[in-house]
């Protein structure tokens, strides 16, 4: 490695973690990095980032009026999204990993990875970023340190996580013996997309990611560790580590219940997580607090409730579609100290994106001057990132390093048909069920095909670091003497009409069904039993002052018995592509239910 003079000031290693040292000289040793920096998380390092990236045009100024502090990046545009097709869970046996991942044995992927890893930071600056999911001081919080070559990935890494000196410090408190850190190793290599990895190594706590420097595959603290690394800590160690958003709603007498809730990528989490209440019941009281909108870590506490926090500490939220009528919470909080990733600008700098407003915008998101036949102005997954202290609706028990009860947990998908706009499940066991059998059709949050129905359990289809079936058999776990564990619904907002229109308005009227669960969870409202669960009674769910047409108010309560028949097939097959190591608990609540259908 060359001896280069840092960019900025790097403190002695003195009294460092001997295992994060050692990893990082042998990391070093491998990429042959110009020069190392750890991070501390600062003011003043982020400044210099920004602006060593500023100039060689990595980050472009947004309007500064209008947007203060805010940057333009523009991705490679073969690099816009996850790939599921390039990101493999290495487990020693191909079953634990399960048909839901691609898998490689260990040996044979470090060697694959160290391959492409060998001499790919010359000339670049490798960037030793510790960081912390939760709150520093919280229990339930676990660190990570993440090396990369993209002062992207940092400058992101120190909005979407707790990262630094205090992170650091965690670290070196907890030592080899306090659960040890997770080491993320990236690079964005080439950008190019045959020399594009995303390995996870959940044995050793380890990730390698090579040759992409966007979201959720470079910023390893995300989906990386969070939720696939995590997920695998959580089953050993007895928590949930989830694709979940969390929300608390506070009713008119000053109670607030909180609510996790599953959707897969580019559905509503960040819209949902930041609703504003209609009218009528921001007047009668209702509010509204965000705790996260992507990521959910619980467990168990003392009195047998489930506790959660958000391991992360912003909103790496999706740019299209927000707007002042969708999300006036997200529009608040981007006004300022804000990364946007392949959105488009206006005339005048700003950023935007299709469904903002009607404003023509003058460049796309490759910086082209702007052509209709071109395609979106912005990327359909176009992204911003920003700091979660900055939504109006950020809700102080976010930083409780105890967490937050969960009241009740919502599945839910992107269902243009069959599936009703809400029903609740008879048990815990029903609700894995019905969990473990959501379906959805696909988004623009990934490469590949859009509009496609697959199976999304829990929406960890793309994030679940083991076998399903042993995920399965995990959350069913839960269920034992003394906890008292959440009521768990499955919503469809998506429910299309014969004319292709959404019959549900979504958004803040999405608070109605809220108001149903937890009405629900406090044993005050009446509901339909049928096979697939409980459906509202026809006055329980307020609709006042909604114009919902006469189609929309038979079928989002409607269950299609004929329908649910063929739909309960499907899962039969599903839950089977799991073979033996399916529980058996699940099978027979799949058997119970299709014989009801059947009847
Ligand atoms: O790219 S990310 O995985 O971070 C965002 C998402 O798909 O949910
Ligand atoms: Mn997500």
């Amino acid at each position: 490695m060359n001896a280069a003079v840092d960019l900025f000031k790097t403190d002695s290693q003195g009294s460092r973690l001997e295992a994060l040292n050692a990893w990082v000289a042998e990391v070093a040793a491998l990429t042959q990095p110009d020069r190392i920096h750890w991070c501390d998380g600062s003011d003043t390092e982020n400044a210099a980032l920004v602006r060593q990236m500023q100039a060689d045009g990595s980050l472009l100024p947004l309007n500064a009026d209008t947007h203060p502090n805010s940057w333009l990046h523009r991705s490679s545009p073969s690099d816009v999204a996850r790939v599921e097709h390039l990101t493999f869970v290495c487990t020693p046996q191909q079953e634990d990993a399960g048909p839901n991942n691609h898998w490689m044995a260990p040996a044979e992927a470090h060697a694959k990875m160290d391959a492409l890893f060998a001499g790919c930071m010359r000339g670049r600056t490798l960037y030793v970023v510790p960081y912390c999911m939760g709150p520093i001081d919280s229990p339930l919080a676990r660190c990570g340190v993440e090396i990369t070559d993209s002062p992207y990935v940092v400058a992101n890494m120190r909005i979407m996580t707790r990262m630094g000196a205090a992170a650091l410090a965690r670290i070196e408190r907890e030592g080899e013996a306090g659960g040890a850190f997770v080491k993320g190793l990236h690079s964005i290599g080439e950008l190019d997309p045959d020399r594009r990895f995303i390995m996870h190594f959940p044995g050793e706590l380890t990730i390698k990611s090579y040759g992409s420097g966007y979201g959720g595959n470079a910023l390893l603290g995300k989906k990386c560790h969070a939720l696939r690394i995590a997920s695998h800590q959580a089953r050993s160690e007895g928590w949930l580590a989830e694709h979940m958003l969390i929300v608390g709603i506070e009713n008119p007498q000053g109670e607030t219940h909180y609510i996790a809730a599953a959707f897969p990528s580019a559905c509503g989490k960040t819209n949902l997580a930041m609703l504003i209440p209609p009218e009528g019941y921001r007047q009668a009281g209702w509010k509204v607090w965000t705790i996260g909108d992507d990521i959910c870590w619980m467990r168990p506490g003392a009195d047998g409730r489930l506790y959660a926090i958000n391991p992360e500490a912003g909103f790496f939220g999706v740019a299209p579609g927000t707007s002042q009528k969708s999300n006036p919470n997200a529009l608040a909080s981007i006004g300022r100290d804000t990364i946007f990733t392949n959105v488009a600008v206006t005339e005048d700098n700003q950023p935007w994106w299709e469904g903002l407003d009607k404003r023509t915008p003058k460049r796309d998101w490759q910086g082209r001057s702007f052509d209709p036949v071109n395609g979106p102005a912005a990327h359909p997954n176009s992204r911003f990132t920003v700091s979660a202290r900055q939504c109006p609706s950020y809700s102080p028990r976010a930083e409780d390093p105890q967490g937050v009860p969960i009241s009740a947990i919502v599945f839910g998908g992107r269902r243009a048909s069959l599936v009703p706009l809400v029903f609740e499940a008879r048990d815990w066991t029903h609700g894995v069920l019905v969990g473990a059998a959501m379906g959805s059709e696909t988004t623009a949050a990934a490469t590949g095909a859009v509009g496609v129905m697959r199976r999304d359990p829990m929406a960890m289809k793309p994030f679940c670091g083991y076998n399903f079936a042993d995920y399965f058999a995990h959350w069913l776990s839960f269920d034992q003497a003394g906890a008292k564990l959440p009521k768990i619904f499955h919503v469809n907002w998506f429910r299309k009409g014969d004319d292709g229109q959404f019959l549900w308005p979504g958004f803040g009227d999405n608070l109605r069904v809220l108001e149903w669960m937890i009405k629900r969870v406090k044993g005050q409202a009446e509901a339909v039993e049928t096979p697939i669960g409980y459906l509202p009674d026809a006055d329980t769910l307020n609709l006042q002052d909604l114009s919902l047409s006469d189609e929309a108010r038979v079928k989002l309560f409607w269950f299609d018995q004929e329908g649910w028949r063929a739909e309960f097939d499907g899962i039969g097959q599903f839950l089977a592509e799991f073979g033996a190591r399916t529980p058996q608990a699940l099978k027979d609540e799949q058997r119970r239910i299709a014989a009801l259908l059947a009847g």
